[in-house]
């Protein structure tokens, strides 16, 4: 396959409400688009998830743009023609940089898919149509607003409540929430690595609660404290920063500092190497989910793919497009009894709304 042209859009959509997290709030979504045409005319479409400014890893979008169009870009034209397959080996040699090599791998095999009529779910292993949804509570101003939020997602049918937490949020709301919905409500929490190692009699708390799992307690780099965490308290840990690619999946289980893991393809380098950290957990017993980052549907749609994997068996981070957006890319996705349906056309089986892509279009750039 040939890339003749790579075209990127930068998009800045409203969210529906703010979103807080223990590393800062946001109240929209700038997305890097990455839009890639083969030489036979075929497109592919993929979103690059790093934010803005490198809150949650070290990416952002201006630093991935650049990273794409200097060096990455440059690398794919020199082999000139390739496969998915082997978009990773050729971009190993430029370190780190995984949101920005999963985007163009994701925009590459959307064109190959595509053009061989597969859908992403069935060559990435798909064993579901459907998948089962959760969604991702950011940190509230009151208990009130707290409490009406997750509320709503319940009426919606979100079959699983996520909570964002940091200290001084931590286990009073867990607590308002565990008591006001029940012993039933399959509930988790994140903390995107909020606490330290002087903390671990603060997070033992929260066993009282028969959380599914606590994600990402402690920093990125501390996999031991993790482990050393692990054993300390009952509730599950679940690592999301820290696991950057199969090799780290594997050693982070190995120590149990994880005993389930939250996949985004984009933080490990994209889909290929999402589906072998899926195959390590699943050969080491360990149940993974799908995570999320506030994707429009083009990102969405890809996530529901991997998600329909058979080792997928808590429901992720896959919400609606109504979750985070009045207005998405695609058509919208809907939770139905609880559930996304999985895309069936070929590559990621949806396309952007060209009008609306252009009504949020700040800047485009293209790149032969
Ligand atoms: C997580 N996502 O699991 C992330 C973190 C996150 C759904 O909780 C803009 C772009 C804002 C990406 C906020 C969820 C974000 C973002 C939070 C990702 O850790
Ligand atoms: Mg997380």
């Amino acid at each position: 396959m040939k890339i003749a042209e790579y075209e990127f859009r930068i998009i800045h959509l409203p969210l529906v409400r703010p979103f807080r997290t223990s590393f800062g709030t946001q109240t929209s979504r700038e997305v890097l688009m990455v839009k890639v045409t083969t030489a036979e005319g075929v497109v592919g479409w993929a979103e690059c998830v790093a934010m803005s400014v490198p809150l949650y890893s070290p990416e952002y979008v201006a630093g991935c743009l650049e990273t794409m169009q200097k060096f990455l870009i440059p690398a794919l034209n020199k082999i000139g023609d390739f496969r998915a397959e082997d978009v990773a080996t050729i971009l190993k040699p430029y370190l780190g940089a995984q949101m920005a090599k999963a985007a163009l791998e994701t925009a590459i095999l959307d064109a190959q898919l595509r053009a061989d009529g597969i859908s992403l779910a069935k060559y990435l292993g798909a064993t579901k149509n459907k998948v089962e949804c959760g969604v991702s509570v950011g940190i509230a101003s009151s208990m009130g607003a707290l409490i009406e939020e997750v509320s709503s997602y319940i009426d919606s049918g979100y079959r699983r409540i996520k909570l964002k937490i940091e200290p001084g949020w931590d286990y009073e709301p867990v607590k308002l929430v565990r008591e006001t919905f029940g012993p039933d409500l399959l509930l988790q929490v994140d903390a995107n690595t909020a606490y330290t190692r002087d903390d671990f009699d603060l997070l033992k708390r929260l066993d009282e609660f028969n959380l599914l799992l606590i994600e990402q307690p402690i920093e990125e780099e501390d996999i031991l404290g993790h482990a050393r965490l692990a054993e300390y308290i009952t509730t599950p840990v679940c690592l999301d920063e820290s696991i950057v690619s199969a090799g780290v999946a594997r050693d982070a289980i190995e120590i149990g500092a994880t005993s389930i893991i939250n996949i985004k393809p984009a933080r490990v380098g994209g889909y290929i190497e999402a589906v072998k950290i899926h195959n390590v957990a699943q050969a080491a017993g360990i149940p993974v989910w799908c995570g999320g980052m506030l994707e429009t549907g083009i990102g969405r749609a890809a996530n529901l793919a991997l998600a329909a994997l058979p080792n997928f068996t808590l429901p992720g981070d896959t919400s609606a497009s109504a979750r985070y957006f009045e207005t998405d890319t695609t058509e919208p996705f809907v939770l139905v009894d609880g559930h996304i349906d999985v895309p069936t056309g070929p590559g990621i089986g949806v396309d952007p709304i060209r009008e609306v892509v252009d009504r949020f279009t700040v800047s485009t750039e293209w790149v032969k």
